[in-house]
């Protein structure tokens, strides 16, 4: 299978066989939440804070181009950034009043778009925390809102029965002690503890204010100060599972004594989840290796906070997304889409529009998003194939000009399919079992016809029974007698 770069990581290391002390803490979990997230099928992602006031411009000069994306607006350099840039950044909270914001329309949206759980920045790089955290100066309770916008969301969402995710940046640009580089000298290990430890203090914090948090989605965990702190944070994963029984942790918080991130150095997963799957997603089901999985994906090309002005840049449409939570359910992961309001709180239109043609698709195909997972089959080029027990689900993205959406099945299979519909609609199909003659091929091939008649205006959900059938053992044989 060709790969192109966005549908791969960094090669996995070969399992080092090297002793691991700070390796993994947790086995593959079937219990209850673990469960769950297995069947979210789509999440919301949302990236609000200081950054969102900007839209990636100030007074009208635009930081594209010079900033890596909106949300790290603070870090525009260069002659196009204005004169103090980061000093005028770092006062914004002076003028952080999103006083219209609603959380409970946030919620509602995201429930009519069909999420099953949300990742909420509580805190991104610039180390503004969106809840009065007594731990830091440098918080909502220090500016005109006042709110706790943390605590709205949650509540909002777990009131529409959607699982709260909280996204906490370990980067933190506000924080005298915090350092890039490995502190060297007595001054900056102080202010490296002394970071450590708040750093502490903030999650245990949200852990304690936000008791309904069924997950920590962390980031900013790249920088080799992080990287050499394995004791610290071996030990406070373990501290935040004690505190939070079921809590789940992605791959993306910490990395084994030998620097290993996402998988310690004997490629164990690192977490309940491989959560390195950023504007990426796997080429195949095979190399995630059985781990759980989500993909975190921007609507526009790299912008996770509010941007103002997105002219020339692409903007993800509904098909496109239907297309990747498809290929995500398909090898048995989450997509998650990511929206950023504006300064006021408010989505863009264009999210507006796509919370509303993606929750129509998904609320009309529920049935092979949510429950239905990873099968073991070919993948075809027509779409993609989800299923469960003696349910089949091929979501057709391309359209086969012959009308006939043909699938192969394995000679030795012993289930093949047996009736077929349009799962919006419910209308029957015709399905038939086609020998196509190809030599030494055991396979079984069905055919189900797609009537000519028959129009959708998106992809559209085939959805196949499958029965106890003699072809496959039979064909086999009849191959081999052939020979
Ligand atoms: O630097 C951040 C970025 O701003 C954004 O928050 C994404 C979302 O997952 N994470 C980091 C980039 O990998």
């Amino acid at each position: 299978m060709t790969t192109s770069l966005w549908t791969t990581r960094q090669p996995m290391k070969e399992p080092a066989s090297l002793p691991v002390r700070y390796g993994s803490l947790v086995a593959r979990r079937d219990d209850e939440p673990m469960q769950r997230f297995r069947r979210y099928g789509l999440g919301q992602f949302i990236h609000f804070g200081l950054y969102s006031l900007l839209g990636g411009e100030y007074e009208g000069v635009s930081a594209t181009g010079a900033a890596p994306a909106p949300e790290w607006i603070r870090a525009w350099r260069g002659p196009t950034a204005p004169e103090s840039w980061t000093e005028i950044y770092d006062r914004l909270n002076e003028s952080f009043d999103p006083a219209e914001l609603d959380a409970r329309a946030w919620a509602r949206q995201a429930k009519q778009m069909g999420a099953r759980y949300v990742i909420f920045t509580t805190k991104h790089h610039d180390g503004f925390a969106l809840w009065p955290s007594e731990h830091s100066g440098y918080t909502v309770a220090n500016s005109p809102f006042r709110r706790d916008l943390v605590g709205e969301v949650v509540d909002a969402y777990t009131a529409e029965g959607i699982d709260v995710f909280l996204y906490f940046s370990v980067l933190d640009w506000n924080h005298p002690g915090y350092t890039s580089a490995v502190p060297t000298d007595a001054a900056g290990r102080a202010g490296w503890e002394q970071f450590l430890e708040y750093t502490r203090a903030q999650l245990l914090e949200l852990l304690e204010r936000y008791p309904a948090t069924k997950g920590l989605w962390f980031d900013g965990t790249w920088d080799p100060s992080w990287v050499a702190s394995h004791e610290f944070t071996h030990r406070l994963e373990q501290e935040l599972r004690e505190k939070r029984p079921g809590l789940i942790i992605g791959s993306r918080f910490r990395n084994d004594e030998h620097g290993s991130r996402h998988f310690d150095s004997n490629g164990a997963l690192l977490g309940d989840y491989e959560q390195g799957w950023e504007r990426k997603l796997p080429a195949s089901h095979e190399m995630l290796g059985g781990n759980d999985w989500d993909g975190v994906m921007t609507i526009g090309p790299n912008a996770w906070g509010w941007l103002r002005d997105t002219s020339g840049q692409y903007q993800k449409t509904a098909d496109d997304l239907i297309d990747l939570l498809m290929r995500c359910r398909s090898m048995g992961g989450n997509l998650v889409v990511n929206f950023g309001p504006d300064g006021s709180g408010r989505m863009t239109a264009h999210e507006d529009e796509i919370a509303e043609q993606l929750g129509a698709w998904v609320t009309a195909n529920a049935d092979a998003i949510y429950d239905a997972g990873h099968v073991d089959l070919d993948r075809t080029g027509m779409g993609w194939l989800t299923g469960g027990d003696d349910r089949l689900f091929l979501t057709v993205v391309n359209r086969p000009v012959n009308g006939i959406a043909r699938l192969r099945f394995p000679a030795d299979g012993d289930r093949l399919p047996v009736a077929a519909r349009m799962l919006e609609t419910g209308r029957a199909l015709e399905t038939r079992i086609t020998d196509i003659g190809y030599d030494l091929d055991a396979a079984v091939y069905c055919d189900v016809v797609i009537p000519a008649d028959f129009s959708a205006p998106r992809a559209f959900v085939i959805e196949l029974i499958l029965g106890e059938t003699g072809a496959g053992p039979a064909k086999a044989e009849r191959i081999d007698a052939w020979q």
